[in-house]
């Protein structure tokens, strides 16, 4: 565990805390039952905000060895981000003329969902994946992929066999990293002069303005700001030439950059998300501090709701174990009294339990055997998919509860 002394993009040191959650375990960190006993890490969770470039950032950095070596997250675990994934793939290989003399490279290609849309329209892909036992779902979908982290190394051999990259993606990995001047020393390396790098972050205007503070955990490094992007960007001789908002993960960001002299023109999407976060502030700490207050009062919000379902003796269960449910249950001391079991559809996490609250998840079958009174929807991103396919519940009465901006019936 390292402190930050400085600015992961500025290097700077005027760096102001404004929010700690307090003391969490690893957000994937699910438990087999022989480990409750045992005592679990944890470290703490807090923003500090970058006078100087403007970046959100965790005070605090894990050993990524500790968090992604074996990862229970599969990314096509949604039918919502199979097609996100699949639409990604049409929209890069049409915008930029992709074709079977293009290679594409994504980092962190988890289970090479994204890669997998690519090569059915014949573009050479290899994937980067540093957790062995994702690299291996990928491998048996097709996907050519790298155990390991993205480094120069990887790169070379990346280059020695199959040349320089015409796109390289990186979806919900960049705020993962913390050395990222030396990954986009390595992007640089590894693509063509007219190459594109093409990243996808959660937006931090939608974690501040829509309340999903859950998303914080030691996985989300830095909370990007176009703002802040394009300050780490330009440093690197990179340019940000679109920036499209996206609906995953609650509002992200996809953002283009090209090496610096290239031809591509900036589209007008980036002023005008710049000019809207400048509108709301972004570089301004009170907005941040405005953000905390109202996180510790959602808090207060949430246990009062749940203890008013308890005194009537209903049996509240959850729906989802995303990464995201550590923070949220950690930081509201939501535990088994609360909640008696959650479901999850990824079979590698059926019949672990809740880092830190040690809830256990179990698979969809145990909504039948013990059918409670109301549903809380963890992965809040994906009620509309969680809500279709327990129909059936609803219409026995079961009452559904998205818990954030503020806990709510759906
Ligand atoms: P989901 C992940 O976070 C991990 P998480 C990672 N660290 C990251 O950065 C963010 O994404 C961006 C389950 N589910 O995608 C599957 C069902 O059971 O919101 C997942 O466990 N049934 C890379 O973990 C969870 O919910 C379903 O029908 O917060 C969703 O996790 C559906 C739709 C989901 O990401």
């Amino acid at each position: 565990m390292l402190l930050i002394m400085k600015c992961r993009i500025c290097s700077s040191k005027n760096l102001e805390k404004f929010l700690s959650l307090g003391e969490s375990p690893l957000a994937n960190n699910f438990l087999k039952k022989e480990d409750l006993e045992k005592e679990e890490l944890k470290f703490p969770l807090e923003l500090v905000f970058c006078n100087i470039c403007q970046l959100v950032q965790l005070s605090y950095v894990v050993d990524p060895k500790l968090m992604f070596k074996n990862y229970v997250y599969v990314s096509s675990t949604s039918n919502t981000f199979r097609q996100h994934f699949t639409k990604m793939a049409e929209d890069l290989k049409k915008d930029f003329n992709l074709d079977e003399n293009s290679l594409a490279i994504d980092i962190g290609s988890n289970d090479g969902v994204l890669l997998n849309g690519l090569q059915k329209f014949n573009i050479k892909v290899t994937g980067v994946e540093p957790a062995t036992n994702v690299a291996k779902i990928a491998e048996e979908n097709g996907v050519e992929t790298i155990n390991d982290f993205f480094n120069k190394e990887v790169v070379n051999k990346i280059i020695d066999k199959k040349g320089k990259a015409d796109v390289v993606t990186a979806c919900n990995v960049f705020a993962h990293i913390d050395n990222i001047n030396s990954v986009i020393e390595n992007v640089k390396l590894l693509l063509k002069d007219s190459g594109i790098f093409v990243i996808e972050v959660q937006y931090l205007v939608n974690t501040i303005e829509d309340m999903t503070f859950d998303n914080i955990y030691h996985e989300h490094l830095s909370y990007y700001s176009l703002t802040a992007l394009k300050y780490f960007f330009e440093k690197r001789n990179m340019e940000i030439f679109n920036a499209i908002k996206i609906l995953t993960h609650g509002g992200s960001l996809r953002v283009f950059t090209q090496q610096k002299n290239n031809k591509r023109k900036i589209n007008e999407n980036v002023n005008k998300i710049l000019d809207h976060e400048k509108k709301i502030g972004i570089n301004n700490i009170e907005v941040y501090k405005e953000f905390a207050d109202k996180v510790y009062s959602v808090k207060e919000k949430l246990n009062s709701y749940i203890q008013n379902i308890k005194k009537g003796n209903r049996i509240i269960v959850g729906y989802g174990a995303p990464a995201k449910s550590t923070t949220l249950l950690n930081f509201c001391s939501i535990r088994k009294k609360e909640i008696d079991y959650i479901i999850d559809d990824n079979p590698l996490k059926i019949e672990l339990y809740t880092p830190g609250t040690h809830i256990p998840i179990l698979s969809s079958g145990e909504l039948e055997k013990n059918t409670p009174d109301y549903i809380i929807i963890l992965a809040w991103n994906f009620a509309p998919e969680i809500l279709k396919k327990t129909k059936k519940y609803t219409d026995k009465g079961v009452k559904f509860i998205i818990p954030l901006p503020e806990p709510r019936i759906v």
